[in-house]
């Protein structure tokens, strides 16, 4: 008799499939089916999750997206290792006539960053003292460093101190670097004025023209930016130059704005730059990394703020939406945007760049060193190893900075653990 009851049951179930459950017509499905439905259902109920992943994620996976990649990393050879001498903050790269080119800030000094107790030769972070290098390469694994291509200027002038964390740009057949330029000591370094200075040169070898007045200056006090323009990064979009930029304030803290990004434009590229009245344009980040996608452009957004690790697209180049979220992005990434300059509504994509590592996984006073991504964000290729998440890290990885417990925080936890470890309650 029982038998017969689910029998008939398990009958009357196929049958209501096959007329409505297939067709997603009629009776409620049973269960939320296993092929996922190209649009929202709407004759079932949804969580909240399965809402978002049609509403917010138009039901996709992260995978399935353009703008989705896993990085992978490789060293670089052809850099001579030396103490205290640092290489960090890589521009984008560009080709010309087959060779490819960097620059980047380059430390050598005799001493490590001091940090308050820096002087006029002791370094007080791993970008103060520094100027800006110039390398190049065939492949992009091997390269041959070219020296400093801009040198700090003379006493007075902003970038006497430290030239840093620059950026090229090509327009109309000549170069256009861009660069923090600071005049004095950096330390504390949230509380310096810092502009943006530009050098420009016929030739990505130079010699470069060093423009002694900024381009780019903070806002006025109080402003979101009024301390620094950190990370120039001009790209060409919708005719215009667009330098997009991190600004900071003179407090810091969380009270306040410290990691947004803002965007001035100009058409020419010795200013004057106007800045977007949508200013701050992204809420999250830390260098900036941008490139032209479809008609509109995308950023890499990294480390810090709310959106940190996303990468974004806006089809106005100001009005970003997060795409995808990404895990262990490249540091301070400068990639090879062949058609960063090209202005013609058809970006297609990044595939590898250089960025920094902290050998030491520390931060402000620790050396860096230039290191190859690579990634699948590019409308040619098909990586399907760069379109999986899920990524794992081996015993290198967590029990080495910035995951290992020092001595101090292991204190701290020790006497928390006094504070709020308690038997399981229900077990008495
Ligand atoms: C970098 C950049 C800017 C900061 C410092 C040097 O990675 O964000 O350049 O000022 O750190």
């Amino acid at each position: 008799m029982k038998m017969k009851t689910i029998t008939l049951k398990t009958l009357i179930c196929i049958l209501a499939l096959a007329l409505f459950g297939f067709t997603g017509k009629g009776a409620e499905p049973e269960s939320f089916p296993a092929k996922l439905p190209a649009t929202k259902p709407s004759d079932r109920p949804l969580s909240s999750a399965m809402q978002r992943f049609y509403d917010e994620w138009d039901g996709k996976e992260d995978y399935a997206k353009d703008l989705y990649t896993a990085f992978k990393y490789t060293r670089l050879k052809g850099f001579e290792e030396r103490d205290n001498f640092s290489r960090r903050d890589p521009s984008k790269i560009v080709r010309v006539k087959g060779v490819y080119h960097v620059w980047y800030t380059g430390r050598k000094t005799d001493s490590p960053p001091a940090g308050a107790n820096a002087t006029d030769t002791i370094p007080a972070t791993d970008w103060d003292l520094a100027d800006i290098w110039h390398a190049t390469s065939k492949d992009g694994y091997v390269w041959e460093e070219q020296g400093i291509a801009v040198k700090r200027p003379e006493s007075g002038v902003y970038g006497h101190r430290t030239i840093c964390t620059p950026d090229i740009l090509v327009w109309k057949g000549k170069y256009y670097l861009y660069f923090q330029a600071y005049k004095e000591f950096t330390h504390p370094w949230g509380q310096i004025y810092c502009p943006v200075s530009v050098a420009y040169a016929d030739s990505p070898n130079g010699p470069w023209t060093f423009v002694k007045e900024p381009v780019v200056r903070p806002g006025t006090s109080g402003a979101w930016d009024n301390a620094k323009i950190n990370d120039p990064y001009p790209i060409v979009f919708n005719g215009r130059i667009c330098l997009y930029y991190k600004g900071a304030p003179v407090e810091r803290g969380h009270e306040y704005i410290t990691r947004m990004q803002g965007l001035v434009t100009a058409t020419d590229p010795l200013g004057p730059f106007e800045k977007s009245s949508f200013n701050p344009i992204f809420n999250s980040g830390h260098e900036t990394a941008l490139f032209p996608f479809k008609a509109g452009v995308a950023a890499i957004v990294s480390l810090d703020g709310p959106e940190k690790n996303t990468i974004q697209w806006s089809p106005d180049g100001e009005n970003f939406e997060i795409v995808s979220h990404v895990m262990a992005p490249p540091i301070a990434p400068g990639a090879f945007v062949p058609d960063a300059f090209a202005g013609n509504g058809d970006g297609r994509g990044i595939t590898w760049g250089l960025c920094h590592i902290n050998p030491d996984g520390g931060g402000a006073t620790n050396e860096s060193i230039l290191a190859r991504f690579d990634c699948d964000l590019s409308l040619d290729v098909e990586r399907d190893e760069f379109k999986r998440s899920n990524l794992r890290f081996g015993d290198e990885t967590y029990f080495n900075n910035p995951f290992v417990v020092d001595e101090k925080l292991r204190r701290q936890i020790a006497a928390d653990q006094k504070k709020v470890d308690t038997d399981t309650i229900g077990t008495e």
